[in-house]
């Protein structure tokens, strides 16, 4: 099932033509209305009406998240507030907040592209959608919310938190589709089982989880616990929200709606594209956004893309799962260090669950990581001996995947903090 056959299986030639027939509208966009890229042009003496190949893209300025804060709050917006209709925020726990604008084109295009992706997941108008992403400054929430709509289904916009009465509302008014993050699925799953209710109270099909990383393993679990096929969203507000790609039910791989979108991986020290089918930085131009384009926007977001083609049919080419970002990695003992590198290793290990937190700290001048992963009260009450073991089994294997020594902890279930919406995975206390 395509939402928009004719773009989704586009030929390659004729999406390609496409997308620059749109980049060329949106270079002379902002060079017209954005005076930081009329600047940057200016610099690097580029005529944005010269521009004549998808080839040319290279020669083009990056722009990154400091540039979006150096202009906070409007200075991006490439038309007067009076067009804009929608202003979403990032949350600002790294530094200031961002800002990013939509008209009212921009809106529409966004729902049919979160309807796209819907569709691909397998929701469509028989479906009773609860998304229980956060509404308000975050695009989780809104983004899908019209875009389900859009596909007809019967949205159910509980937001975020209150889990016990997600799952009375998912039971009584039949949820066939849950979208929100994957740890907050997991969370829904536990209290599942820890309030003893019966699955088949409920009428689950689909779970569409997204905003942060996950792995395979901790898709097999949900699916597993919450008898649904669970697909991946990717989106990112400063290029719109999600929407961006999505899997389809074949499950391997985000289906990245190019004729909107167009992407490069990139080396991100060199900044020089990787060969093909090599992980690096996904760079994003937007091509048909009105209110906020954005030129080759660096999103620190790490994956490779999937030439092959798709069983199902589209021709939009895949991006595999965001394996982690470049500000996600830890640099420990001058080695890098992904959390989904831990993640991985742990999920290996029998009798860990998947909650687990990586703390680093500084002591001295050596770096120090402690991983705390919760396990199974049968191991957590286990003899010390049995305990030993599964630490040494974690330690030996994280050492031989990272090249380092790890310190392991085992916690007991629940210890850790559940999150509503993102989870968090490193408390990085070098930098308190
Ligand atoms: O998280 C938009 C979104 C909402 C996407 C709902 C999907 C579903 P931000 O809050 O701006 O926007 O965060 C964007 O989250 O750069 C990634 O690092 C991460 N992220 C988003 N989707 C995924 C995913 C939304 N499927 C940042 N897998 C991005 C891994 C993801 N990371």
């Amino acid at each position: 099932m395509y939402w928009n056959e004719a773009k989704e299986c586009m030929k390659r030639d004729e999406l390609e033509q496409l997308q620059l027939e749109r980049l060329q509208a949106t270079l002379f966009r902002v060079a017209t209305h954005v005076p930081f890229y009329r600047q940057k042009f200016k610099e690097l003496k580029i005529d944005p009406d010269g521009f004549r190949s998808l080839d040319e893209l290279r020669s083009l300025p990056f722009t990154v998240k400091q540039d979006l804060r150096d202009n906070y709050p409007y200075g991006l917006f490439a038309v007067p507030l009076r067009d804009v209709v929608r202003v979403h925020s990032s949350s600002g726990t790294t530094g200031q907040a961002t800002v990013v604008g939509y008209t009212g084109n921009d809106i529409k295009t966004w729902s049919s592209l979160t309807a796209r992706v819907l569709t691909a997941a397998g929701v469509g108008k028989d479906d009773v959608v609860q998304i229980a992403f956060g509404y308000g400054l975050f695009t989780g929430g809104f983004g899908l919310h019209y875009g389900a709509e859009l596909v007809g289904a019967s949205v159910i916009p509980i937001s975020s938190g209150n889990t016990r009465r997600q799952l009375r509302i998912m039971q009584d008014f039949r949820t066939t589709a849950l979208i929100c993050t994957p740890s907050y699925a997991l969370l829904l799953a536990d209290t599942i089982e820890e309030l003893g209710l019966p699955l088949n109270a409920f009428s689950l099909k689909y779970g569409m989880f997204g905003a942060e990383p996950w792995s395979e393993a901790m898709r097999r679990e949900i699916e597993s616990k919450l008898n649904i096929i669970a697909t991946d969203n990717y989106g990112l507000s400063e290029i719109m929200g999600p929407g961006v790609a999505g899997e389809c039910q074949e499950r391997s791989g985000l289906h990245i709606n190019e004729d909107h979108f167009l992407v490069e991986i990139i080396n991100p020290d060199t900044l020089e594209p990787v060969a093909p089918g090599e992980i690096g930085e996904l760079v994003i131009t937007t091509l048909t956004k009105e209110a906020f384009p954005l030129i080759r926007y660096r999103t620190r977001d790490l994956t490779r893309l999937i030439e092959e083609p798709c069983p199902c049919g589209r021709t939009l080419r895949r991006m595999e799962r965001i394996t982690g970002r470049t500000d996600d990695m830890l640099i420990v003992k001058g080695v890098n260090v992904y959390p989904s590198q831990i993640e991985n290793v742990l999920f290996e290990v029998e009798g860990t669950k998947p909650h687990y937190q990586i703390v680093v700290e500084r002591e001295g001048r050596v770096d120090k990581i402690t991983v705390l992963v919760e396990v199974t009260e049968a191991i957590f009450f286990d003899e010390m001996r049995k305990q030993r073991e599964v630490i040494d089994t974690i330690k030996n294997r994280l050492a031989s995947e990272l090249g380092i020594g790890v310190n392991v902890r085992l916690v007991e279930e629940k210890s850790l903090e559940r999150s509503e919406g993102k989870a968090q995975r490193i408390i990085d206390k070098r930098q308190l």
